[in-house]
This record gives C-alpha cells, structure tokens and sequence, in this order.
C-alpha cells in the first residue's frame, strides 16, 4: 500500500463530514433535477465485501443500516459470483465480458485493453459525464490499455465534487470504489469500538480463535465505515433532487481477505453482495436468488440507459428481471473462474482454475494442481502470498503443527488436487472434497461436461489444457509499488 492509499484509507479524502455538505447541499441543489432520457448510473463498489456481511442477508454482528434500507427499496440478491480478484472482477463489471476473454486483464496486474467496450466508455459518448472517487478498474495499470482515464471514470475527490463540477444539463455516471474493506486494519479495532469478541460468526473454514475472531471485528469495522460513506452519498443524491433519476447497484468486487476466501474459487471468495435500485422502476422489497455474474452489470445499465446491446459483452442485462417482465434469468448455473493473483509463484506464474457453481454444488477444476494455491512456501518476500498479511494467516501458520489447526492450514495453504467438488446442502462451507466419491460420480460428471462446454463456449484459452501464453503477460505492477 503506497502512502496515497494510505492517505485515502485514512478516511480524509472524500469523507468531508457528510452532514456539513448535506445541510449546503439542500442549498445549493433547490433548482429541479433537468429532464433526460437516460437515468444516472451510480455504483458503489466496497473492496473485498464478501456475501453474507450486511444485516439484510442475516448477519445480526456488522451493522449495515443504509445498504439495509437500500437494498429494501429495489432488488436486493443473493447468488451473485464474480472473480475473486480485484482487477478482474472490476474489468468484468466494466466490460460486460469475462476475465478470460479480456487478454492481460485476467491478472490481478494486467490491464484492459481498450479495444473492448465498456459502459463509462458507452454512456460517456452519449453525452454523460463520467466520474470517480478512489478505486476504479484496479490495482492493474489501466494506461497501458491505452485508457488517459481510470476506465471507471475520471478522478474525483467525492461525490460532492463531482457534481459541482458536472455541467447541470448532463447526466451522471459515477463510481464510488471505495477501499475498505480491503486490508490492512487497524488490528483490535473491533474491540475499540465496543465490539464483543464473541459475538463473532467465525466461518468453519477459519479456526475459532480470539486472534481470528478479532480480525473479524475489524472487517466489520471496515464494512460499516463503507455502509456510512454510502449513506451520505445517497443524502446528497436526495438533496439533489436526483435520487428519484438515478440506477443504483451496490455490491463487493470479491469476497473477505482471509485464508481460503479471497483469490480462491470458494463461496467465500467470489460470492459477493448486490442490490439494485431504481425508485419507480424497480420495485422495492425484492429478494431474488437468480445465479448472476459481474459480467450481467454492464449489459444492465446500457439498457437503463437505453442503448443498443454490445455483442462484445457476454453477460445478459438483468432489468428484466428487476422490472418484473421475466420472473427468472432461466439459470441453473454459474461460472468462476482465477489466474495471477499476486507474484508469488516461481517463475511469477498463476494458479489457473476454473469452477461451476449450481445451486447445489460447487465444482471446481485447478488447472495446474502442481503449482500451490495460495502461493509458494519458499518465496523469500511472502510466503504464500495469495493471502493477504493478517492476524488469521498468520495464527494458522504458526500453530499450523498443532493438531487442532492443521486441517485450517491444510484448507487454505496446502496443494489440493485437479478436481474437487462440494455438496453445498450437506457442506455449505465447502470443507470436504467429494470430487472422487463414487456417489458423487454423475453429478461430477456433468459439472465437469458443463464446465467444458462453457470454456468453449466463450473461447477460453484454456480449454483442453492451453493457455500457458497467459502466464507470458506482462506483470504490471512497478517495483517503487511493490510492498
Ligand atoms: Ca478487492
């Protein structure tokens, strides 16, 4: 984390006391919102915002009292998957495509080539005008897809800014990315805000353990700092009279930065939570458990919008859905899919691997079972690099002998085998691979046929054990970033 990041993860840019600019706002937005076509998009993307952490999907610890509210007053959903990976996931949400399919953007520290549409780049020629504040398309180095701009939007300090300097006649686009939850934490900071370490819903993947359960409260701190940010904005968005003319989609761009969750294809690191809002258009209180990918997010706001459909883009628009005209997306499945994560491999390879998820299990291929998951042991920088530095990680790891830790580190950190598949209503924590049990051999069978289909389908380059050109790309990220 660079000393910029540093400054922003201090909360001083754009969080200029919401309630100061809203008391002004009032003010200055008593003019009518202008008539248009197309409504504003508004995206607010929490980094590392894994599904089930919002009080409106049951947890009763985090408190998320405007995504709660939010999410009551449109679509909110509860099978949504993506790469567990910054850069991917957030080049998939712009492009409408998968990761596979966007060359260099696959990797955590590529980049998209512009040759590919995305909706900012869409909405902007016609004519709206496009911002962001903190984390776009990233940590990958947009520029060398020839972008001038974060493909997300041009910079901004917040919201307020933005606006103000928006030409009054033009609708808005606009990404709130904001950096929590991503690490590091202050560690103990949970417990400093009064929170109770035992009201921690540790997840069975995880040792239950006060280190790890404190570290769970700080992710909820991070949650929460998210949830309020988000809810001043939306007060301004009022304030303004736009509220009633604006598409909003909240949701997390991969699941929680702990063993086993983010950078792996498990429940715990791609899915994450969505809610789509739109007053008089969307109606509000629905609940809807329909398998989506990050890739359905740009097709919808090009049709909110009222462009033309791009055949570049391979999701499928989910307004439909959300309007009422189709009662379901007809889907029985989903894909996720990882390759580079970090540089923490040997010769500065990936752990390619693909995965189908039904909603019944969990099937996943790891395409070069030689390679360790989570990252070499021996690398002298970071030993097992793909998971982030935490008080989790590094509990499992030194008490990883004892024989009450050693399966959490055998989960997370060991090399696992071609195949593994998951029973989710038996399992739901996807903790015991059945992948060779002879009861399972049907279901398998058909996963891994589907699986198959789908890398053809979509021209994957890994299909039929290819794609080793991937691991040629370039790693992105400059040595004064490294740390
Ligand atoms: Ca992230």
């Amino acid at each position: 984390m660079n000393i910029y990041q540093r400054f922003f993860k201090a909360g001083v840019l754009c969080v200029l006391p919401g309630a100061i600019w809203i008391l002004s706002s009032a003010y200055m937005f008593k003019a009518p919102a202008p008539s248009r076509q197309g409504p504003n998009i508004l995206v607010f993307i929490a980094d590392d915002w894994g599904y089930p952490y919002a009080g409106i999907y049951g947890d009763t610890v985090v408190k998320t009292p405007n995504f709660d509210k939010l999410a009551k007053s449109g679509a909110v959903f509860t099978n949504v998957f993506t790469t567990p990976s910054c850069s991917p996931s957030r080049a998939s949400l712009l492009t409408g495509r998968w990761p596979h399919n966007l060359e260099q953007g696959v990797h955590l520290w590529g980049f998209i080539p512009d040759k590919f549409p995305n909706y900012t780049a869409k909405l902007a020629e016609q004519g709206y005008e496009v911002g962001l504040c903190r984390k776009g398309y990233g940590p990958g180095e947009y520029q060398l897809g020839g972008y001038a701009n974060n493909p997300a939007g041009k910079g901004y300090r917040g919201f307020k800014e933005f606006y103000a300097a928006k030409p009054k006649d033009k609708p808005f686009c606009f990404w709130f990315g904001s950096l929590d939850p991503h690490r590091p934490y202050e560690k103990g900071s949970g417990v400093s805000a009064g929170k109770s370490l035992s009201s921690v819903k540790v997840p069975a993947f995880l040792p239950d353990r006060p280190e790890v359960r404190s570290d769970i409260l700080d992710y909820h701190v991070e949650i929460e700092r998210f949830d309020r940010e988000m809810g001043d904005i939306i007060k301004m968005l009022e304030a303004a009279g736009e509220l009633d003319n604006t598409l909003i989609v909240i949701t997390g761009d991969n699941g929680m930065p702990f063993p086993r969750a983010k950078a792996n294809l498990y429940d715990a690191g791609t899915h994450v939570p969505l809610a789509i809002i739109w007053p008089g258009k969307i109606k509000p209180g629905q609940v809807l458990s329909d398998l989506v990918g990050f890739n359905d997010l740009a097709p919808t706001f090009l049709e909110a919008t009222n462009q033309p459909p791009q055949t570049a883009m391979s999701g499928k628009s989910l307004l439909p859905l959300v309007t009422g005209k189709v009662k379901s997306l007809g889907r029985d499945k989903m894909f996720v899919e990882r390759e580079r994560h970090a540089r923490v491999r040997e010769g500065n390879v990936g752990y390619p691997a693909r995965g189908i998820r039904t909603n019944d299990f969990l099937y996943i291929r790891n395409l070069r079972p030689e390679r360790w998951p989570a990252g070499d042991p021996k690398m002298e920088s970071v030993q097992y690099g793909d998971i982030d530095d935490s008080p989790s990680k590094t509990y499992i790891m030194e008490h990883k002998d004892e024989p009450a830790i050693a399966p959490f580190f055998q989960l997370a950190f060991q090399k696992r085998p071609a195949e593994e598949l998951y029973d989710l209503k038996n399992d739901p924590w996807q903790l015991k691979n059945v992948a060779q049990d002879k009861k399972y051999e049907t279901i398998r069978g058909k996963l891994s046929g589907e699986l198959n289909n789908w890398m053809e389908a979509t021209k994957d380059p890994r299909v039929n054990g290819g794609g080793d050109y991937l691991e040629q790309y370039p790693f992105t990220k400059a040595v004064s970033k490294m740390d």
